[in-house]
C-alpha cells in the first residue's frame, strides 16, 4: 500500500528503515487514507517541496520578502489548549497520575482513532525525521512526525534537527523513537473546523503524542510541547532533566564565557532574556541538563525559536527585529496582521485599520460572535525563526555535547512578592524555595483568563508526565550527585510600586544577569535576605554605569530590593498549603525548608516589620 502512494525516489530510503518504523507508518496510512506519503529526507529538493506545498494548499502564503510567509490558525485554535491535553492511562498501568490530567486508554484511544480515521483523504501524508537536541550525542532523542500539515512540517524543519541519516545510521527500531501523529482534521479556509474535537493525546508507555483538529504549534508540532512531557518521563527514569528552559552565554571579564539557563512561565520574558543585549543565544525555550565528568552540561533541544511577536521592537529586540525585516532570512509569521503584503502586530506601531488577520478580512472595530472587538493581530502571535539566522547566535548552539552550566534563572510574572535578582542559598534552597516555588500571573499563550496569578513549579507545570513530588525529587537528586552544582537565581522584571507601576525598566535585566555572572565566579558579595542573597548597592551602581550607561539611584535601589516581608510570608503559606495538603508524597525536605524560610521572614517582621529596607540587611 506504501509503495503506491510515496514518491518513487524514496522507496530505497523506505526500505533501509527498520521493519517496526515502516509497519507504524502503514499503520497510519492505512486509518488516514492519505492520497499520497511525502517522506521527508532533508534534502534541499525536499525543503522546496515542504514549502512549496504549505503555499499550494493555502496553510501559508508569501508576504512581500521573499522567504516570508504568514499562517494562521483557526480564530478559536490560537494557543496551547491545556483542558484537552490528557496522558492516556491503562487501569493497570504503572504511572502515577497525581496532578495529571488523564483519561481511561481505551477510551482515549478508541476515541481519536476515530477522529484519525480517514482524515488525510484528499491530503499528503508528511513523514519526517528529526532528533531532539544535536544529532550523534548522549544528547539526542531520535523523533518520527506523521503530520497533514505542510505547516506543520515547515515549522518542524526550521525548529529542529532533521535526522533521517541517523535513523538509518543507528538502525534505529520503533520502539527508540519518539512518536508524534497529528492530523489537522477537516479544514475550513484552511484551518481546523473542528475544534471542538480537537485532542492532544499522550501515551507515555508507548512513546507517542497524538494530536487531531487543531493546527496551532504548541498543539501540533510533536517536537515542542508534546516531546517535552515524553522527554520528563524518560528523563525521570534515567536521572537527567528535560527543562522549560532557555540556554544562553553570558560574556563576563577577559573573554570569559558562562552558560546559563532559565525557566520562565510562557509570555514572562524567556526569550528576551535569552536574547539580552551583549550576550548570546543558544535556545529560547527548551533544554535537557545531564551529568558529564561530574559536571551539569545542557543542550538545546531546538535549533529555532517559535517566538511570541507582540511587543517585538527595533529599540529592545534589534537581531530579532532585523531578522523578521531581512529579505535573507526565512521567516513564518503567524496570526498577525497582514496588509499589502506586510505583517504587523501589537507594539510594532502604525497598524493599519484594515487588513487580514485570524478572524479572515479584519477592520478596526470588528467584533466576534460574543461581541468582543478583535485586536488586529492575537497576542499570541508568534514567529518562527532559525537560530542560525540570529547575528547573536552562540557558536556552540548546535554543539553536540552540550555546554557546562554555571547558573540556573527562575523568573516569573510577580508584582508584589519577590527582588528583581536573587540568588539562593544552595541548590537544594534554590530548587525548593525558587523553582519548585514558582507562581506567575497567566498569559495569552494558554486558552483561558489572564493575570491568574497561578502556582507553576519549574515553569514546567504544564508539561509535567510525572507526579511533582517525583519532579521535585529528580531535582533534588540531580544536584547533589555534582560537587558544585550550578547556583540558582531567581529574577522577577514585573514588581511593581503600589500605584501600579513597574519598578524596572526593560533593560534592567542586562545588569541582573551580569551580577549573576559575577557571583557565580565567586568575584562579588551581597547582603543576606531571608531568601537569599541580594545585590549590593555599590555594586549595582557600578554595573549599572557599566552596562547601561546610567546612573543608579540608591532611592531605586531602595525601592526595588526593599524586603516584602508581609508578601514572602504570604507567599510561603500559599506553597506551604500546596505542599502539606495537596501533594503526596512530597519529600519532607521541601516543608522543612520553606518552614525555615517561613522562619528567618517571621523573625525579621519582629526586628524590623513588613517592608524592609536593603541597607538594613547584613553582608554575606
Ligand atoms: C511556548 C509556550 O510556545 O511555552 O514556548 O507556550
Ligand atoms: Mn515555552
Amino acid at each position: 500500500m506504501l509503495k503506491s502512494k510515496i514518491q518513487k525516489e524514496k522507496l530505497s530510503f523506505l526500505s533501509q528503515l527498520d521493519a517496526s518504523i515502516i509497519s507504524f507508518i502503514e499503520k497510519y496510512a492505512d486509518l488516514c487514507q492519505p492520497d499520497k506519503i511525502f517522506i521527508y529526507t532533508g534534502t534541499s529538493e525536499d525543503k522546496f517541496y515542504l514549502r512549496q506545498k504549505a503555499k499550494e494548499y493555502g496553510e501559508e502564503a508569501l508576504l512581500n520578502l521573499p522567504k516570508h510567509t504568514i499562517h494562521f490558525d483557526g480564530y478559536y485554535d490560537q494557543a496551547r489548549d491545556k483542558l484537552t491535553t490528557k496522558y492516556l492511562v491503562s487501569e493497570d498501568a504503572d504511572i502515577d497520575t497525581a496532578l495529571l490530567n488523564c483519561i481511561d486508554k481505551n477510551f482515549g484511544i478508541k476515541e481519536i482513532m476515530g477522529f484519525f480515521e480517514n482524515s488525510m483523504q484528499g491530503k499528503e501524508m508528511i513523514v519526517g525525521f528529526f532528533s531532539l537536541c544535536p544529532p550523534g550525542s548522549i544528547f539526542s532523542i531520535p523523533c518520527l512526525q506523521i503530520t497533514d500539515s505542510f505547516y506543520v512540517a515547515h515549522s518542524e524543519d526550521i525548529l529542529y534537527r532533521e535526522a533521517s541519516q541517523q535513523v538509518l545510521k543507528q538502525k534505529t527500531t520503533i520502539d527508540n523513537l519518539f512518536r508524534f501523529v497529528h492530523s489537522a482534521g477537516e479544514l475550513e479556509n484552511n484551518t481546523s473546523k473542528n475544534v471542538d474535537k480537537r485532542r492532544v493525546y499522550i501515551d507515555l508507555e508507548g512513546n507517542i503524542v497524538y494530536s487531531v483538529n487543531t493546527q496551532y504549534a504548541g498543539n501540533t508540532v510533536g517536537l515542542k510541547k508534546p516531546a517535552l512531557r515524553l522527554a520528563i518521563n524518560k528523563a525521570s527514569k534515567e536521572g537527567w532533566l528535560a527543562e522549560h528552559m532557555f540556554l544562553m552565554e553570558v560574556n563576563g571579564k577577559n573573554g570569559r564565557k558562562s552558560y546559563f539557563t532559565g525557566a520562565f512561565p510562557s509570555a514572562c520574558g524567556k526569550t528576551s532574556t535569552s536574547m539580552l543585549k551583549g550576550e548570546s543565544v543558544l535556545g529560547d525555550d527548551i533544554a535537557h541538563l545531564r551529568i558529564k565528568n561530574g559536571k551539569v552540561f545542557a543542550a538545546n533541544v531546538e535549533k529555532g525559536i517559535f517566538g511570541i511577536i507582540q511587543d517585538i521592537n527595533e529599540k529592545d529586540d534589534p537581531e530579532i527585529w532585523r531578522v523578521l525585516h531581512s529579505p535573507d532570512e526565512e521567516v513564518i509569521f503567524s496570526n498577525v496582521l497582514v496588509s499589502q503584503g506586510q505583517p504587523f502586530w501589537q507594539g510594532k506601531g502604525n497598524i493599519p485599520e484594515k487588513g487580514v488577520n485570524f478572524s479572515g478580512e479584519w477592520f478596526l472595530g470588528k467584533t466576534d460572535n460574543q461581541g468582543n472587538e478583535i485586536p488586529p493581530a492575537h497576542k499570541n502571535a508568534r514567529f518562527t525563526i532559525n537560530i542560525a539566522s540570529l547575528r547573536n547566535a552562540s557558536p556552540l548552539f548546535d554543539y553536540p555535547e552540550g555546554v557546562e552550566v554555571s547558573g540556573i534563572i527562575y523568573g516569573g510574572r510577580d508584582s508584589d512578592t519577590s527582588v528583581p535578582v536573587e540568588e539562593s542559598f544552595s541548590w537544594q534552597h534554590g530548587i525548593i524555595t525558587k523553582a519548585a516555588s514558582l507562581e506567575s500571573e497567566t498569559t495569552a499563550a494558554t486558552l483561558g483568563q489572564e493575570g491568574v496569578r497561578k502556582f507553576n513549579p519549574m515553569s514546567n507545570l504544564d508539561f509535567l508526565s510525572v507526579p511533582l513530588a517525583k519532579y521535585i525529587e529528580n531535582n533534588l537528586n540531580f544536584g547533589s550527585r555534582v560537587k558544585n552544582p550550578p547556583r540558582i537565581f531567581s529574577v522577577n522584571y514585573f514588581l511593581k510600586s503600589n500605584n501600579g507601576k513597574y519598578l524596572n525598566s526593560i533593560e534592567d535585566k542586562r545588569v541582573w544577569i551580569k551580577w549573576m555572572e559575577k557571583r557565580v565566579h565567586n568575584e562579588i558579595g551581597s547582603l543576606k535576605s531571608p531568601s537569599g542573597y541580594i545585590p549590593e548597592y555599590e555594586d549595582l551602581k557600578l554595573l549599572f554605569r557599566e552596562v547601561l550607561n546610567r546612573e543608579y539611584s540608591k532611592e531605586d535601589y531602595k525601592k526595588q530590593f526593599t524586603i516584602r516581608v508581609k508578601e514572602n510570608i504570604e507567599k510561603i503559606g500559599r506553597i506551604l498549603k500546596i505542599y502539606s495538603n495537596e501533594i503526596k508524597n512530597i519529600p519532607s525536605v521541601v516543608i522543612d525548608v520553606l518552614s525555615q524560610q517561613k522562619q528567618r521572614f517571621e523573625s525579621l517582621k519582629k526586628s524590623a516589620g513588613d517592608y524592609v529596607s536593603p541597607f538594613e540587611l547584613s553582608k554575606e
